[in-house]
């Protein structure tokens, strides 16, 4: 089994750039390739284009001592990982053409004894039909699909399972697992992944790989449906959520998730809808599970629209855009949306939104006449605050300041957690 020395990254966003990082730390050579021009000329200068602690400093040691490099195009090299986004189409079925252009990509390049990864998380059955591409663009070289144990290339499934904000301990420390298209392509992958990885490997078939990724987000998004659905019930019978979840998961076996607005992110909202769309009549519960949290937005104005009057001409206050707390990633998220309905509902006779983690609205909501403020003003101009978002950055609120504010707390900072400071227990 070769040892690897140069690896090529296809894709360099929030896992690819990164991994680029990780790799060229210990020592391999990597090229980091990308589509966009400018992303390959930052890389180059040693500059990063997404916000990840410490990957800026990583960047630049690794550019400047020559380990990372970064290209249009893939150059040969030991081994290619294919790190490319795979979003949704509109009507929620998987959209795999960027993990074939990648393959297209590297297959002029491809040599006997190179490993192919695939790490975008992927449908069911990606993997095998990219290698099967690879075989018909290189009809000279054998694959795994045909060849098995004897193919002249490698290809296998490795998904990462990163959390933005803490990717590069993560990618280091988590297990991983990794799915070959044959048990060669599953040890070399290892191997590759082992010149940095402290978790635990867990090989595997590819399929069985690319399900697991997709079972962990789909799981995740289940759960947050079971704690929005909880949520609804305590509204109904008015009775604190915050305080039934907290009392509940103080059962040894027990983690009610928290509820939100909805669910955001290119992950937890979209991977489900990849086991949905391949398994539809046995994917009843996830299916579910995507509505019940796709409606939170609607559900936040429709509280938002009992609480204003209709005969008077208020303001709300929407704090926070993120799509999760603490972060300044407004990709697909439920705070967006939820401002994006409400100034669609025509009820509200003015909106002002505040995110402390940027500085301008996002476009989505640009041109509707929605103010964008600092939260202390938005809150002193407000009728109705509702928080959205509970970054950090809000625990700091005087509540002398909501004193005489009509409040909407997706999040149960102020209606729970804050007043959690006098300890509620009964101490025996
Ligand atoms: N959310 C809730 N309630 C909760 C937890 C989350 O409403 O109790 C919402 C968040 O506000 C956010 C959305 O869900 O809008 C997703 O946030 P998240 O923190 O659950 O997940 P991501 O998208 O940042 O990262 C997830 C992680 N997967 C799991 O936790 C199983 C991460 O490990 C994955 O690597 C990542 O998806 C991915 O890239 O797949």
């Amino acid at each position: 089994m070769r040892d690897f020395k140069t690896v090529c990254v296809v894709g360099m966003g929030y896992i690819g750039l990164p991994t680029c990082a990780i790799f060229a730390s210990r020592g391999l050579k990597v090229l980091g390739v990308d589509v966009n021009q400018s992303v390959v000329e930052r890389v180059n200068r040693g500059e990063v284009h997404i916000v990840e602690p410490d990957l800026d400093g990583l960047i630049q040691k690794v550019v400047s001592n020559g380990n990372l490099r970064a290209a249009l195009k893939p150059e040969t090299s030991d081994a290619y990982i294919i790190a490319v986004p795979t979003p949704m189409t509109e009507d929620h079925r998987p959209d795999t053409t960027y993990v074939y252009a990648a393959a297209r990509s590297i297959a002029p390049v491809l040599k006997k004894g190179d490993l192919v990864v695939l790490e975008s998380t992927s449908p069911v059955g990606t993997t095998r039909s990219m290698c099967k591409e690879l075989a018909t663009l290189r009809p000279d070289l054998s694959f795994p699909t045909s060849a098995g144990e004897d193919a002249d290339v490698l290809v296998a499934y490795s998904p990462e399972r990163v959390l933005p904000g803490k990717v590069l301990t993560e990618l280091v420390q988590n297990d991983r697992s990794v799915g070959g298209l044959s048990r060669k392509s599953s040890e070399a992958t290892g191997l590759l992944y082992s010149s940095f990885l402290t978790g635990e490997l867990f090989l595997t078939s590819a399929e069985a790989a690319e399900l697991v990724k997709l079972s962990e987000n789909a799981f995740r998004d289940v759960n947050i449906a079971f704690a929005n659905e909880l949520a609804s019930v305590c509204t109904h019978l008015k009775i604190n959520v915050w305080e039934v979840i907290e009392l509940a998961n103080r059962h040894p076996r027990v983690n009610i998730l928290q509820p939100g607005p909805g669910v955001g992110g290119h992950c937890i909202a979209v991977d489900p809808y990849f086991i949905i769309d391949a398994a539809p009549k046995q994917s009843q519960l996830m299916a579910r599970a995507r509505k019940i949290n796709s409606a939170r937005p609607q559900a936040v104005v429709d509280e938002i629209k009992s609480v204003l009057d209709p005969k008077k001409k208020q303001t709300v206050a929407c704090l926070g855009l993120a799509f999760k707390p603490n972060i300044d990633d407004l990709r697909e998220s439920p705070a967006v949306e939820v401002v994006r309905l409400l100034h669609e509902a025509g009820i509200a006779h003015k909106i002002i939104a505040s995110e402390p983690h940027t500085d301008t609205l996002p476009p989505q909501l640009q041109g509707l006449g929605i103010e964008f403020r600092d939260a202390l003003t938005a809150i002193d101009r407000a009728d109705v605050v509702v928080l959205l978002v509970d970054h950090r950055h809000f625990n700091f609120i005087d509540p002398e300041a909501l004193s005489n504010k009509k409040l909407i707390d997706t999040r149960g900072l102020w209606t729970w957690k804050k007043s959690r400071k006098s300890d509620a227990r009964l101490v025996a």
